[in-house]
């Protein structure tokens, strides 16, 4: 049959005739329902009691293609469930970071969950100059928590092998294989320049070849690293915030891949919004400077706090559970040794897929839109170009970028020294 999006009506009655979700709206008569997706994939309603404002939900449903494109991209509908099994997963590792789950029908393709009425998409407050005091604090814990607990460091070993069958989701892989680490490297059809871009820069992405090699490596990582359950897509329009609180929605991507692609994603998408602060916060003739400072804390504070959050959980489980990733003594000096090893070699995961994903919205697709709304062609190159010139030596010198600190100085050095360009 064929697909047609609910109309507010037959939504309204739809969500009148789930008992929990009708004990949580109240009578589908006096229902409001707006469709307000700005996605890439899904249609997302909010749907409120006009009598009583508070009582809302969201609602969300999977088309059977690619919203951003239409029926010319077809998709299946089950990425659905892994979402929701997803949203599930992480809401039970980190409650007060992940949206709660109402309902879901999988034969509807939809679920109904938890509206954060008094939030918004940090990408917007980014753009809007906001500083968010809990935020790197959230978001180091919500990645140790949920990268930790579902690796082979806390799962036992046919469990995690399990999990991370059962997350399989090759449809939606396949397009971060495609668009994050193929097409940019290419002259493909569907990579979008800015039209000031440089030639040159663009010839870069295509004959660089330590450039070329790194994202290859990055492609083979994300393929064939099975670590844990990702979330997939964390860039900060997954992510609502207020003052107080963090929640990391919309984990469609979700898969068991490697720990660092959640984690350079997000750090991607700071130094994104780092470059393009250049543009944003110099609107009626303010200084840039101190917010962008700012931004470069927040990589930093994520950093170093997920990596302590994590070594934590992974020494407090091996502590109680006596089951050692290196066995021997506890605390040995070969298994301190192993997990700084670890650790560094995740943080050079990290840059290599930040790299990527920096190179991604420049020249691929799916844009952002602190870099969109830059209305000056000149400057928006300009930034473009220090954000290429950053990725790639994240992804050329990941393994020898010693810690994040060197990211942030190498982010102010590029800015610094491109200021003329
Ligand atoms: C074709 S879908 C484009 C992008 O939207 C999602 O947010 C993912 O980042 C995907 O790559
Ligand atoms: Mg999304």
């Amino acid at each position: 049959m064929e697909f047609e999006a609910f109309t507010a009506q037959e939504l309204a009655a739809y969500l009148g005739g789930v008992p929990d979700v009708r004990a949580l709206l109240g009578d589908p008569e006096d229902l409001e329902v707006a469709e307000v997706g700005d996605g890439n994939l899904n249609y997302v309603y909010f749907v409120t009691n006009a009598k009583t404002p508070r009582r809302s939900v969201v609602v969300k449903q999977a088309p059977p293609f690619l919203r951003l494109v239409g029926k010319a991209w077809p998709l299946s509908c089950q990425r659905m469930e892994h979402e929701v099994a997803a949203l599930r997963r992480f809401g039970a590792l980190c409650p007060q970071h992940v949206p709660k789950v109402y309902h879901a029908d999988s034969k509807r393709f939809l679920m109904v969950m938890q509206h954060l009425a008094s939030h918004r998409i940090l990408r917007q407050g980014l753009i809007d100059g906001a500083m968010y005091p809990c935020l790197a604090d959230h978001l180091s814990s919500y990645l140790a928590h949920t990268l930790f607990y579902g690796s082979d460091l806390f799962l036992a070993p046919d469990i995690k092998k399990q999990a991370a069958s059962a997350a399989v989701n090759s449809e939606l892989c396949k397009i971060t294989e495609d668009l994050v680490f193929t097409f940019p490297f290419e002259d493909h059809p569907s990579n979008m320049y800015s039209p000031a871009l440089p030639k040159a820069a663009i010839e870069r992405l295509r004959t660089h070849e330590p450039l070329r090699i790194a994202a290859a490596d990055m492609k083979w990582a994300f393929m064939n690293h099975a670590e844990t359950l990702l979330h997939g897509d964390l860039h900060t329009g997954s992510i609502m915030v207020n003052e107080s609180e963090t929640f990391v929605i919309d984990p469609e991507f979700a898969f068991y891949g490697p720990m660092g692609f959640d984690v350079g994603a997000l750090l991607a998408n700071l130094l994104l919004a780092y470059f393009s602060r250049d543009w944003h916060g110099r609107i009626d003739g303010r200084d840039p400077v101190a917010y962008q400072e700012w931004l470069l804390e927040q990589m930093t504070r994520i950093w170093t706090g997920f990596s302590a959050q994590f070594l934590e959980l992974w020494r407090d489980h091996e502590s109680r559970s006596k089951r050692r990733f290196i066995g021997g003594e506890a605390e040995s000096r070969a298994l301190s040794a192993y997990r700084a090893h670890f650790m560094r070699r995740l943080l050079a995961d990290t840059l290599g897929f930040a790299g990527c994903k920096m190179i991604r919205r420049i020249v691929g697709m799916a844009k952002v839109a602190e870099i969109m709304r830059i209305p000056d062609a000149q400057a928006r190159a300009r930034i473009e170009v220090r954000s290429l010139r950053c990725a790639e030596t994240l992804l050329v010198e990941r393994g020898t970028l010693g810690d994040i600190e060197d990211v942030a100085m190498l982010a102010r050095d590029i800015q610094r020294d491109t200021a003329t360009l």
